[in-house]
């Protein structure tokens, strides 16, 4: 995967085309999107029309403390073009994993990103450690607390993708020793006005990270709940759209993972599933367009949820 400095934005479909995506794999990805906003198919227009609009706005992406697992999580949306897709559509103009520039062209493509006349969506993946004027996060020579300081208030909209950014992740577990924060905390704490979007997840669905961005190109901000999140992809709790809820009304729970009620998919309360007090799309949205935590025969364990690794433990015992 490349991405030249200086990417042209013009032309995106035609460049589609040369790497193998015909329009008709580009309208399936771009339908996919629209349902997964809960919009109508029409939509997919609208969608794709974004996606190729030589005017929209660079996507930055900062990857700060994290595992990388969302950037893993979002390369693998729903087929072999989602990395191409990636680029040339949502205008991804800097990503640290994902870019074949290293050094001076690598800077010089975040700087290029971030002048672009017609603005740019940050991408937060990863907490910021804020303990000693952020020592324990230094990447590319700068604390991860520069970064944040430096590009987050710039930007036109900041999406902090996965439980880390959004809430400081495992790092910030008890007694949290770096001082991890998520960006909305540490946007307060700095006392700066701005907000990210809290696309949430450990990792996130990538359709909701993909469906945020085209929101923000086509309807501007999206409807968020108390905890950011936006509304369209964590507006139920993922108890509500599981598959086993019948058996949890018929009071049909496995007592353990090899049991016979396990295996005939019972509801997995009884071993630790945290999907009624966890508001996600998981059961609607699958990972890998195959499968989902539950579905799987494991409890969720609340990963789109405030300080999960503190509060949702032990994870395979009720609450
Ligand atoms: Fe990892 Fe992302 Fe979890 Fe965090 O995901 S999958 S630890 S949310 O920042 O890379
Ligand atoms: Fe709810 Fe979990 Fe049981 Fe599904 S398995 S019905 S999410 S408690
Ligand atoms: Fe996370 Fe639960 Fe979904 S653990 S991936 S919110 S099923």
């Amino acid at each position: 995967m490349k991405l030249s400095v200086g990417l042209a934005k013009e032309g995106a479909e035609k460049r589609l085309q040369g790497r193998g995506i015909n329009r008709r794999d580009f309208m399936k990805f771009c339908a996919g999107v629209a349902a997964v906003m809960g919009m109508e198919a029409s939509f997919a227009k609208q969608v794709a029309a974004a996606l190729t609009d030589p005017r929209r706005p660079s996507v930055v992406y900062f990857h700060l403390a994290e595992c990388t697992g969302c950037t893993m999580s979002v390369v693998r949306t729903v087929n072999p073009y989602i990395d191409e897709l990636l680029f040339d559509t949502i205008s991804l103009d800097y990503q640290k994993t994902l870019m074949a520039a290293a050094g001076d062209n690598f800077k010089a493509a975040l700087e290029q990103a971030v002048t672009s006349p017609y603005g740019y969506i940050a991408v937060v993946e990863g907490g910021i450690p804020t303990k000693d004027n952020g020592v324990y996060g230094r990447t590319g020579g700068n604390t991860m607390l520069e970064i944040a300081e430096k590009y987050l208030p710039n930007a036109e909209a900041v999406i902090a993708i996965g439980a880390c950014a959004n809430f400081g992740g495992i790092q910030a577990a008890a007694p949290n020793p770096t001082g991890a924060m998520g960006v909305n905390e540490l946007m307060e704490h700095l006392g700066l006005e701005t907000r990210a979007i809290n696309v949430a997840g450990c990792p996130p669905s990538p359709y909701n990270f993909v469906g945020t961005v085209v929101h923000l190109l086509t309807k501007g901000m999206p409807a968020l709940d108390r905890l950011n999140r936006p509304r369209m992809f964590y507006g139920d709790t993922v108890h509500e759209l599981c598959e086993r809820l019948d058996h949890y009304f018929n009071y049909e729970f496995a007592a353990t993972f090899d049991s016979e009620e396990a295996k005939k998919g019972w509801c997995l309360l009884e071993v630790g599933c945290k999907g009624p007090d966890t508001f996600n799309n998981c059961p609607e949205v699958k990972f890998n367009e195959t499968n989902w935590p539950v579905e799987a025969g494991h409890p969720c364990i609340g990963c789109s949820e405030p300080r999960f690794w503190d509060q949702m433990t032990p994870f395979y015992k009720p609450l």
